[in-house]
């Protein structure tokens, strides 16, 4: 992965309009496996969905991704470069809250689609939560590029509609290029006007006190930490564990599963 821009434009950027668009950021060989197993998790997402009465307003969105299939954890291990800025933005470490993705086609919606915000308690000036959204595909306003509302991260009120959509810019740029916004920011998902797929990728990032969506250490393995770069075993959140047993508790500190560096 490589991120062209500099640490101080992209902190100038988060602070006054609360996102930022690496572009070309992941190779393209990754970028066409990534879309390859996004197909083959709709699969399985979907027949969960469908199984448990929960396939409404979905527009082929799919959670969880890491584990489903190898090309989501190599996304997270090639995704190294992108520390920096993370710890920026928490001003110390952080981990994975969530991995999800979409494949938005014409004539379908789904919730991303709606004005929101992904924090749901505003948190103002506390860096808590930050959204990162990866193109697979070219994201144009004829396809449905993310519509964001600059600024809009600094005020805990909804703006309306009209307000919005006259305000808001729209997230373009080529496939491989990520999108990176303060989850205070309101933004929504366009409506793909176009007859070809518009694919993304959103992993999510969290302070490492706050309790992830999914939990990747158990579902990656708690034995296969060993075998993670150190980067990848810190956003995973092996080292943001609980313990479920006094000998998992009663620990040194180099074998704790909440490390004293965690914030
Ligand atoms: O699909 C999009 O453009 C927006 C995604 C989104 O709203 C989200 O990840 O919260």
């Amino acid at each position: 992965m490589k991120i062209a821009l500099d640490l101080a434009a992209y902190a100038d950027r988060m602070h006054e309009r609360g996102w930022v668009i690496f572009e070309d950021a992941v190779a393209p060989s990754l970028v066409a496996r990534l879309r390859e197993d996004l197909e083959v998790a709709w699969e399985i997402c979907r027949a969960h969905q469908e199984r448990n009465g929960v396939a409404t307003d979905a527009d082929r969105t799919v959670h969880h991704l890491v584990g489903q299939r190898p090309s989501f954890l190599d996304y997270i291990d090639a995704s190294a470069p992108l520390t920096p800025y993370l710890e920026h933005y928490f001003e110390g470490k952080c981990i994975l809250n969530s991995f999800g993705g979409a494949i938005n086609t014409r004539g379908h919606t789904s919730y991303a689609q709606r004005i929101h915000r992904d924090i749901r308690s505003f948190s103002g000036d506390m860096p808590l939560l930050l959204n990162t959204l990866v193109m697979l595909d070219e994201f144009t306003s004829e396809n449905g590029a993310t519509y964001l509302l600059s600024g809009s991260h600094k005020r805990a009120e909804k703006p309306d509609e009209p307000t919005f959509y006259e305000r808001a810019e729209q997230a373009v740029g080529p496939a491989g290029s990520i999108l990176m916004f303060n989850s205070n920011v309101w933004h929504a998902g366009g409506e793909n006007r176009t007859d070809a797929l518009r694919r993304s990728l959103t992993p999510m990032y969290c302070r490492p006190f706050i309790k992830q969506q999914f939990d990747y250490p158990r579902a990656v393995g708690y034995g296969r930490g060993a075998e993670l770069s150190a980067d990848t075993r810190q956003i995973l959140g092996y080292n943001a564990r609980v313990p479920a047993t006094l000998d998992e508790w009663y620990q040194p500190p180099e074998r704790r599963m909440y490390r004293s560096d965690q914030g």
